[in-house]
């Protein structure tokens, strides 16, 4: 796993319970192993395994998520204004921190990729900011 540089991220590693031949049980706890009160629980799949597939573009102004590739893989690339990486989610019980003023894109799914996202607040739309040039004079002001 390779040393996260960014702002506001960092890798989340959650237990595996192993159940021999019968699988594997993940679990996420509040607070516990997600580092905020969780509110709000989506999932994204459906991905085509396509390079014109891009998601995220955009950055919160304060919502806090982590994110979890919990079937196939993609890559997710983080920049914080200062510093840019490429994070491969490809395990499920290991899934990043995505804090706030964090510019990503979701890329590069693979076998089917089902991400799982904890965020901690409601959708709202006015929290989003989807311009980069936007997202760069945000982070300017907001540094916290
Ligand atoms: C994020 C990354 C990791 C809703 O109405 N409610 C919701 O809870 C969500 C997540 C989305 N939507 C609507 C808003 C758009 O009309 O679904 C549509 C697609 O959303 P968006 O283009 O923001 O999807 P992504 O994959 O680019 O981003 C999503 C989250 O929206 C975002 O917060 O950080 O996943």
């Amino acid at each position: 796993m390779d040393e996260i540089i960014v702002r506001n991220s960092g890798w989340i590693t959650i237990p595996e319970i192993k159940d021999g031949f019968d699988g594997i049980i993940s679990v996420v706890e509040e607070t516990r192993h997600i580092p905020f009160k969780i509110k709000r629980v989506y999932y994204i799949y459906n991905l085509m395994n396509h390079a014109r597939v891009l998601r995220g573009k955009h950055a919160h102004k304060r919502l806090e998520q982590a994110l979890f590739c919990i079937s196939g893989s993609c890559d997710v690339v983080l920049n914080d204004g200062k510093n840019m990486q490429v994070v491969s989610l490809k395990e499920p019980n290991t899934g990043i921190y995505l804090g706030p003023r964090l510019w990503h894109v979701m890329h590069n799914f693979r076998n089917n990729c089902i991400l799982l996202v904890f965020a901690s607040d409601f959708f709202k739309e006015r929290d989003y900011i989807r311009d980069f040039d936007a997202f760069l004079r945000y982070i300017k002001t907001h540094r916290r």
